[in-house]
């Protein structure tokens, strides 16, 4: 037990499931957070047995702003010191050009992608100025840093990470709290099956020909910026499958899906 606690939004599968068993293997306590309350408490639980580590199942979603404070404002006294927060809760919704574009998944990939890393750090932030110490790593993506065709809002809202990452950094120096951002490219989790809204075959394709990464690729990660020394931080992390050269430049193609 290294005792640090750390809180991961959507730790219910993919990315954060893995940032959660990776900083459990460390020996941090956990405060794992999602909207899936059978799955988020499963997950707890089994963490908790095979880490022999305290872990806190939250449920709440990113985009509602009430959820949020009071979730975090409620916290038992056991879990109030967040020394690590993980924005990793986020998604992409369909593929496609702006004027063919849906408008409620415009809305929801901004709500979560953007304004639930705005919540969540906001109501998380204080206890880290007072404490003066805090670390916060934000999952963005080789969308924050390239734009491909019909990926538009899902793209802008990874640029809008990146943005607020840099924000974050120049805002949190004067308090000692350091601001990770770390850019995943192509990861095979459930968040091709969720961009095309539950089509089995459309997601398996994406991965198709090529190896992507895994979530476990991405959680080493997390653990190595948070384990560096109190002097060291990571300010920008890009992580490619080695068959992915750039967004769109790679032995897959992901419009095919599309
Ligand atoms: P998954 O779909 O596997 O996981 C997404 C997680 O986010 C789930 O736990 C989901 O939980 C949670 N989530 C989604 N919406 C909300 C919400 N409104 N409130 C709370 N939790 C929410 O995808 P990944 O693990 O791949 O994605 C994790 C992050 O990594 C995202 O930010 C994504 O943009 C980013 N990323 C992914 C890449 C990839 O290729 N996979 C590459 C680059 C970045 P639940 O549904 O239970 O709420
Ligand atoms: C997810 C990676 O390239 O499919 O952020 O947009 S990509």
């Amino acid at each position: 037990m290294i005792n640090k606690t750390a809180l991961i939004t959507g730790a219910s599968s993919g990315i954060g499931y893995a940032c959660a068993e990776s900083l459990a293997a460390v020996g941090y306590q956990l405060i794992i957070t999602a909207r899936r309350k059978e799955r988020i408490k499963e997950l707890a639980t089994d963490l908790a047995k095979r880490y022999s580590v305290n872990v806190l199942p939250l449920v709440f979603d990113v985009r509602k702003k009430e959820e949020v404070f009071s979730a975090i404002s409620n916290l038992p006294d056991a879990y109030k010191q967040i020394d690590l927060l993980v924005n990793n809760a986020g998604l992409a919704l369909g593929l496609s050009d702006i004027q063919g574009g849906d408008t409620s998944d415009w809305d929801q990939m901004i709500d979560t992608n953007v304004k639930g890393v705005l919540y969540v750090s906001k109501a998380v932030i204080p206890g880290m100025i007072q404490r003066k110490q805090g670390h916060i790593i934000n999952i963005g993506s080789i969308a924050g840093k390239e734009t491909y065709p019909k990926g538009n809002v899902y793209c802008a809202s990874k640029h809008a990470v990146t943005s607020l990452s840099k924000a974050m950094r120049m805002e949190l120096v004067e308090h000692n709290i350091k601001v990770t951002l770390v850019n995943p490219g192509a990861a095979d989790t459930e968040f091709s099956l969720v961009r095309f809204k539950g089509d089995e075959s459309a997601a398996k394709k994406v991965y198709e020909g090529f190896e992507p990464l895994k979530a476990e690729d991405i959680s080493q990660c997390v653990v190595f910026c948070a384990q560096l020394p109190l002097h060291v931080n990571v300010d920008d992390m890009v992580i490619m499958p080695t068959a992915q050269a750039t967004a769109s430049v790679s032995l897959f193609n992901r419009t095919q899906t599309g």
